[in-house]
């Protein structure tokens, strides 16, 4: 059948990398936050090999920066989380859930602190800066909100350390989970974090400017070259083997953090100063969860859309929203959101992909342990 494409508008925004993107064949994009994002450029399998053994540049500029500057930073951004960001230090990045007034998530962004009153929030695909300025309008907050010329790009792979040792030093190389360090590129002052959208070691770089997009971009391949370092992106199979979610398809403005299995990030309780402190106090234990399963039988075509979950008696009990067959585990992996009572069932929870392909699903927690 006839294959329709997208037209492009400038409401499809390029990165400062796509030439170099295209150049390198990618084959498939997706948008995020009106912004192409890269999703394939061999096969699906191969990038993923090709991810788990070397090292690669990802573009991902998708990942916007929200920049929140002025007095009242710190407290805007917990208005906006459950989780404690009292603690954090100048040189650190929190993954947070944040919330609306209701306790459902909007977003589920890296925070990374600049300063003590500056916040760069790397936001997933929702657009949640009308939300933040909103919110500073409304509650009449001294805060300066905007979108940074910023695009991040990603070094990823067990041999993403010698590349980022080569690029900027021990120092950088050496950076701790989730914290940042000041590189300088072309003169300008520049973020390094150790953070990544995937299991294996990663860097993000902040590139500061799209004028030094192409640059970096470039400097990577060249000092790469003896490291098969090739252009990459975020892989499907490895994120889903990860327990990474992917906000709009795994989890959505329906859901609570606890639902979403961010429980985790809210050991010592909800943060007072969270517009949801009361409600999500509530809601601590979940009648839905975010969960690792394996779809039993032959490998299948990728899924990146919900397919209804059921019981023996055919009700719907949960939705499975990413899954794809993994080489390393020799199965199929997906994560889905399946109700409470079916936590425990073992050999009753189904998919029906087309009518003469029903599959037994098992939740699998070992997956994520
Ligand atoms: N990096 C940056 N910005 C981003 C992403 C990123 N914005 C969009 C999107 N990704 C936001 N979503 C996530 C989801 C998971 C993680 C980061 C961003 C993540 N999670 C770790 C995990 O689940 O294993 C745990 C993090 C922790 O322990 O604090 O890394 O990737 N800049």
């Amino acid at each position: 059948m006839h294959q329709p494409t997208i037209s492009g508008s400038s409401r499809i925004r390029r990165t400062p990398y796509s030439k170099r993107v295209e150049e390198a064949g990618v084959k498939s994009y997706s948008v995020y936050n009106h912004m192409l994002l890269p999703t394939v450029f061999d096969t699906l399998e191969n990038d993923y090999h090709h991810l788990k053994t070397a090292v690669q540049v990802w573009d991902v500029s998708v990942e916007r920066q929200i920049e929140i500057i002025g007095p009242d930073a710190t407290k805007i951004l917990q208005m906006v989380t459950p989780r404690d960001i009292s603690k954090m230090k100048d040189d650190q990045c929190y993954y947070i859930p944040m919330v609306d007034k209701h306790g459902l998530m909007i977003n589920d962004p890296v925070a990374v602190k600049l300063d003590k009153n500056r916040y760069w929030i790397s936001i997933a695909d929702s657009d949640v800066i009308y939300y933040f300025k909103g919110l500073a309008e409304g509650m009449g907050l001294n805060v300066n909100i905007f979108e940074p010329d910023v695009n991040i790009i990603s070094i990823q792979g067990p041999k993403s350390k010698i590349l980022i040792e080569r690029m900027f030093g021990k120092e950088i190389s050496e950076l701790k989970f989730f914290r940042h360090g000041k590189v300088f590129f072309n003169g300008k002052k520049m973020i390094v974090a150790r953070s990544g959208w995937s299991h294996q070691i990663c860097f993000e770089v902040y590139v500061d400017g799209s004028m030094n997009g192409q640059d970096m971009w470039d400097k990577f391949f060249s000092l790469g070259n003896d490291l098969d370092v090739r252009a990459g992106c975020p892989n499907l199979i490895e994120r889903i083997e990860s327990g990474l979610l992917s906000y709009g398809n795994d989890v959505n403005q329906t859901n609570t953090p606890y639902e979403a299995g961010l429980g985790k990030f809210l050991s010592s309780g909800v943060s007072e100063g969270c517009l949801a402190y009361d409600i999500l106090r509530t809601k601590t234990e979940p009648q839905r969860l975010i969960k690792p399963i394996e779809i039993t039988g032959e490998p299948i075509k990728p899924i990146t859309y919900s397919l209804q979950v059921l019981n023996s008696n055919g009700e719907v009990v949960g939705q499975i929203t990413s899954a794809a067959w993994s080489p390393d585990f020799k199965v199929n992996v997906a994560i889905g959101m399946i109700d409470r009572e079916y936590w425990n069932e073992k050999n009753s929870l189904f998919l029906n992909f087309t009518k003469n392909d029903k599959r037994q699903i098992i939740i699998n927690d070992k997956f994520w342990s």
